[in-house]
């Protein structure tokens, strides 16, 4: 086997936004590019070198092809031994999962999470650092500066192995180990639910249960945990069957995207308990019957609950969000009397709390909710979470779980708009007009309310100190309400505006109104304060979660 170094010319853009780098699956099939990126990662992660990486993906279109280039790659720069899930596969959550049972140096997790695949869909790659967690702005920015710089990528020559059977095989130096994508995760889940109670709900004859899979990775561990350690009926768990083109849908566990799921739950309340996980298995969907959670307030009444899992019975030690989520989470936080942390949009600045041993739990409006027992972002342990909860609080739904946490905490009446593939100029454009407005805004009203403070969102690490800046531009009135307006790090086209809306109701006589009539007054204001019909020329967002 000979190892080449191969000349190369970098590639412009190659740094990373909110989560890995993301990019057509064209792109990444240009000649070189793949291994830009990768050997940029090489070049800068000395711990590697002779060490332990951790690599898998969620099957996507080029997943396979991309796997057998960087062990390759792996085996050209010295590392020792890959841990690679079979058949290329891992979760999200199980590649972090992996890399801290095994205590590896890093990960790579080939991974566009909720964007659509297939030849045309899109692709990404994103570094774990030894903690299980996506890599910090620090590491990430080395990565992309040496990309810029890259002169040569080395590989070695070798014939394509064979990753669908379990086991460990020699590539030049290097040892490859393929293992079985699901144990670890699922050994790990099993630690802090309680599965008996669990099974004893899921078994009730009267409890109307379904998981969708949207055909993305998390099939297998769905039907390993739900069906094989819980007792699911097979139907429960639904398009289970990972492809590499999410069966043409876009695996975004969202009312749009999961609509079938939505509207027979909610709409049509044929379902006491729904969920949906995304391409990489790290988002999560919870419905009830005639009710869909928010993400925010997900998280909040996991934190009110954590209690009734074992795995959190001694309590938690704090709880963070990113900046756009609502503060529903901070109400419990404050009643509870534990710290509550207001990070950036990303899953990586959670990474230092965790660490810190300052958190326990933390979650995004973005279907994103996690604990310490892992460094990701979990779909399924949210799952298991709220079963976990519905099994401990007999006779309860999902809705009334909801209500009785909002008449003890308030509600935060919440959501997301969407407007994608928007003109980067004029999605700028849109953003700017309500930046230079900002300073002129304070005391002004909206409606009754009136604005506290207009700001651009900057975050400095308690842990480590570095600071985050321009993270999204805030106007906020007082505990009451907050819009947030902010452009996506995740997507490939163009560029992708979200605006966020939040109100706070204490009365619990007012707590269950239309979501979008009770933010009429923050969502025309957003509007004309960006003027983002105008600049972008779209009537109405492209998604409403
Ligand atoms: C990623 C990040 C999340 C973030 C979400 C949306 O999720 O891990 O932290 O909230 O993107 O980010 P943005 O608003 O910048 O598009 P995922 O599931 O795509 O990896």
């Amino acid at each position: 086997m000979n190892l080449r170094e191969i000349p190369l010319k970098p590639f412009a853009g190659q740094k990373p936004g909110t989560s890995g780098l993301r990019k057509k699956v064209t792109v990444f099939q240009q000649p070189g590019y793949l291994e830009a990126f990768v050997q940029s990662v090489f070049d800068t992660q000395e711990a590697l070198k002779g060490g332990l990486l951790v690599l898998g993906g969620d099957g996507r279109f080029f997943n396979r092809q991309a796997i057998q280039i960087i062990l390759r790659m792996a085996a050209a720069n010295g590392i020792a031994r890959v841990l690679v899930g079979r058949g290329g596969i891992l979760s999200t959550p199980a590649a972090s999962a992996v890399i801290r049972r095994h205590k590896a140096q890093g990960g790579l997790i080939l991974s566009a999470s909720h964007n659509p695949g297939g030849p045309d869909g899109d692709f990404g790659i994103k570094f774990n650092i030894a903690n299980g967690g996506p890599a910090p702005e620090a590491v990430t920015e080395a990565i992309y500066l040496c990309s810029e710089r890259i002169k040569r990528y080395r590989i070695l020559e070798a014939a394509d192995l064979d990753l669908d059977r379990v086991g460990e095989q020699r590539l030049g130096g290097m040892t490859v180990s393929v293992i079985d994508p699901v144990e670890d995760y699922a050994a790990l889940l099993q630690t802090l639910f309680d599965f008996d109670a669990i099974r004893a709900l899921i078994q009730k004859p009267d409890f109307r249960f379904r998981f969708d899979a949207m055909h993305a990775v998390t099939g297998p561990y769905a039907r390993r945990l739900l069906i094989d350690m819980l007792g699911a009926p097979q139907s429960a768990v639904v398009n289970a069957e990972p492809k590499e083109d999410f069966g043409g849908g876009h695996p975004d566990p969202n009312p749009v995207y999961a609509d079938k799921l939505y509207k027979d739950a909610v709409i049509d309340g044929q379902l006491d308990f729904a969920a949906a996980s995304d391409g990489d298995g790290d988002r999560n969907m919870i419905l009830g019957k005639g009710v869909a959670v928010s993400p925010s307030d997900s998280l909040a009444v996991l934190a009110a609950n954590a209690r009734l899992a074992p795995g959190y019975a001694n309590g938690i030690a704090g709880v963070a969000r990113s900046m756009p989520t609502s503060r529903a989470a901070d109400a419990v936080a404050k009643a509870l009397g534990l710290p509550c942390f207001e990070t950036p949009t990303g899953w990586k600045f959670f990474g230092n709390l965790l660490d810190a041993g300052r958190i326990t739990l933390c979650g995004e409006e973005s279907y994103g909710t996690s604990s310490d027992h892992l460094r990701e972002k979990d779909g399924l342990w949210a799952v298991l979470f709220w079963l976990n909860i519905l099994a401990k609080r007999p006779g309860e739904t999902v809705l009334s779980i909801l209500q009785d946490h909002w008449r003890r905490y308030g509600r935060h009446y919440y959501s997301r708009h969407d407007y994608e593939a928007v003109d980067a100029v004029k999605a700028k454009t849109a953003l700017d007009t309500l930046r230079v407005s900002l300073p002129t805004l304070l005391g002004s009203k909206i409606g009754e309310l009136t604005i506290t403070n207009a700001d651009d969102f900057a975050y400095r690490d308690p842990v480590d100190g570095s600071e985050s800046k321009g993270q999204g531009l805030r106007v906020i009135c007082g505990e009451q309400a907050r819009i947030i307006a902010r452009l996506s790090g995740t997507g490939t086209e163009g560029a992708t505006i979200r605006l966020y809306f939040e109100l706070f109701e204490a009365d619990p006589a007012r707590q269950n109104e239309d979501v979008q009539a009770k933010l009429k007054p923050l969502i025309d204001f957003a509007e004309r304060q960006t003027g983002i019909r105008q600049h972008t020329g779209r009537a109405e967002p492209d998604v409403i979660t």
